[in-house]
């Protein structure tokens, strides 16, 4: 079966859960987007607050300034959309010289106990493609995934058409 690798097309997780998403997941792996930030040591914590919101806070390991190696401590909130697995993230970090954005979140496919796929277009082609992307394969285990996880990730990395694009993600406790 061909493949369109149209972005309005890529299926999102069903009857997304952001309570059992809530909580601590490792980066194991990175798509990285143009003008990459976060390199390694990648830790997201997303919690649900009493409004229902959804916030996070992540920290990673980033060059400033092309030389000048830091931990990022980054916050985001999420606003909905009609979809669940599809939210906004505005983002914005500890100290003024880091990063800030808005970007998409979309929740590929979670079990939301060994792994997510989360998958982010910054710029939509003129084709419906995407240009520009960044997603993260998250863990629960900052060793990694089970093989009959790893199977699930490598055929949803399929689907989204980023196969082959991602770089490991190390866990040297830099962070
Ligand atoms: O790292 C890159 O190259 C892409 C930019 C990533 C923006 C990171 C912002 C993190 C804000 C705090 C967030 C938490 C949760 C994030 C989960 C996944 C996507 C960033």
């Amino acid at each position: 079966l061909a493949q369109d690798c149209l972005v309005q097309n890529f299926k999102v997780m069903e009857n997304f859960d952001r309570l059992r998403y809530a909580g601590t997941w490792y980066a194991v792996a990175k798509k990285d987007p143009m003008g990459i930030f976060l390199l390694d040591n990648i830790v997201a914590q997303f919690s649900v607050g009493e409004d229902g919101k959804m916030t996070a806070t992540a920290k990673g390991r980033v060059f400033l300034f092309n030389h000048w190696e830091v931990c990022a401590n980054m916050f985001a909130t999420f606003e909905e959309t009609d979809n669940p697995a599809k939210l906004k993230m505005k983002y914005w970090g500890a100290a003024s010289y880091l990063e800030t954005g808005d970007d998409e979140h979309w929740v590929i496919d979670t079990d939301y106990d060994n792994y997510a796929i989360h998958f982010a277009c910054r710029v939509v082609d003129t084709d419906g493609t995407c240009l520009d992307s960044y997603s993260f394969i998250f863990s629960r285990d900052p060793n990694g995934l089970q093989p009959e996880h790893q199977k699930i990730v490598t055929q949803r990395k399929q689907d989204i058409c980023l196969l082959g694009k991602y770089r490991r993600v190390p866990h040297t406790g830099f962070c």
